[in-house]
C-alpha cells in the first residue's frame, strides 16, 4: 500500500512530491525517473517499494514522476516520456532522465542510476529474454538521457500510438545526430520482469513499421519540439509525483502527415 511506503520512507525526508536526497552528500546530478504510465497499480506499488532505497544506497538525488495518460484510449509510451521530461523541468533543474518501464525492477545494487555524457541503454539483461537482450538493436524498457542529449535528438517520437517500435526509433534517431547508446555490463545491469498479458488500451501498433522506416526523416518534425498536450492534474505525492496527461491525436498526428 501506498501509505505503508509513505511511512517506511519518512525517515528519508523527502520533500512533498516525492523530491529524494541523499542526507550526507551533494550529489553532481539531479535525476528524474520517467514512468510512461496507465492503470498498473500492482507495477507502481512494486517500483515504489523497490526503488528509492536502491537510489538512496547509491547516494543519488531523485524524483519519480508517474506519467499518466487519461485520453485517448490508444497509450502511447514515447509521448508519455517526452512530456515527463518536459513536465519534470518546471518543477526543477533536472540534469539526467531516466524513462523506465513500471514493470522493471533492477536486482544489482551497483546498477548506478546517473548518466554519462552518452545516451545508455539499461535493460541489458532482462529476466523476460532469458536475461539477455532479444535482438541488438534492442532499446527497449529503459534508457537514460542527460539533458543535453534529450535537446540534440529532439527527445522522442510523439506518434507511436499503440504497442511496439518506438524503442527501436531511437537507435536511427541517435545515429542523425551521430550518437549511438552505450550499455553497462550485462552482470549490474539485470531486471526482474513480472510476466503480464497486453493491456487493454495498448494493442499492436499497425503503423509501427511504416513509423520506423522514416524514423530518420521525421526527427527534426516529430518530437519536443511539435507535441501538444494538456495537463488535467499534478498530484504531488509524498513519494513521487503523479500527472495525469491528456492529448489529442488527430493534432499529433497533423505535423506527423508531413513526413509520413
Ligand atoms: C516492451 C518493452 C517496452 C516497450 C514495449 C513496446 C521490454 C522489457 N519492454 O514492453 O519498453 O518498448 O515493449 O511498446 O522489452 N504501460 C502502462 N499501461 C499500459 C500500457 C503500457 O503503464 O496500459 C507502460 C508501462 O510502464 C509498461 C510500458 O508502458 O511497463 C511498456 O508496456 P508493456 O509492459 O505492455 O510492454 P512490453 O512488456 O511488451
Ligand atoms: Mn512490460
Amino acid at each position: 500500500m501506498l501509505e505503508d511506503l509513505n511511512n517506511k520512507y519518512e525517515k528519508y525526508k523527502p520533500e512533498l512530491g516525492g523530491k529524494f536526497k541523499p542526507l550526507e552528500c551533494q550529489p553532481r546530478q539531479k535525476l528524474a525517473i520517467i514512468i510512461p504510465y496507465r492503470d498498473r497499480r500492482r507495477h507502481l506499488i512494486d517500483f515504489l517499494s523497490h526503488m528509492p532505497p536502491m537510489l538512496l544506497r547509491q547516494q543519488v538525488e531523485f524524483t519519480i514522476f508517474v506519467i499518466e495518460q487519461d485520453t485517448p484510449e490508444i497509450f502511447n509510451r514515447a509521448l508519455m516520456m517526452n512530456i515527463g521530461y518536459l513536465e519534470a523541468l518546471k518543477q526543477d533543474d533536472y540534469s539526467c532522465f531516466i524513462f523506465h518501464d513500471v514493470d522493471m525492477y533492477p536486482i544489482n545494487d551497483y546498477n548506478i542510476y546517473q548518466c554519462s555524457t552518452s545516451p545508455t541503454h539499461m535493460a541489458v539483461a532482462v529476466e523476460k529474454w532469458k536475461f539477455g537482450m532479444p535482438y541488438d538493436a534492442y532499446y527497449g524498457g529503459i534508457v537514460a538521457y542527460p539533458k543535453t542529449i534529450m535537446e540534440k535528438t529532439n527527445g522522442f517520437s510523439n506518434l507511436y500510438f499503440g504497442w511496439g517500435c518506438e524503442d527501436d526509433d531511437l537507435g536511427p534517431r541517435l545515429e542523425v545526430v551521430g550518437l549511438k547508446f552505450a550499455r553497462p555490463p550485462a552482470v549490474y545491469a539485470r531486471y526482474a520482469t513480472p510476466v503480464h498479458s497486453r493491456d487493454k488500451g495498448n494493442p499492436k501498433s499497425p503503423d509501427r513499421f511504416r513509423l520506423l522506416k522514416n524514423a530518420k526523416n521525421r526527427i527534426w518534425y516529430d518530437g519536443l519540439n511539435s507535441v501538444v498536450y494538456n495537463v488535467s492534474k499534478i498530484e504531488k505525492k509524498k513519494i513521487y509525483t503523479h500527472i495525469h496527461i491528456a492529448v489529442d491525436r488527430q493534432k499529433l498526428e497533423e505535423v506527423g502527415k508531413l513526413m509520413i
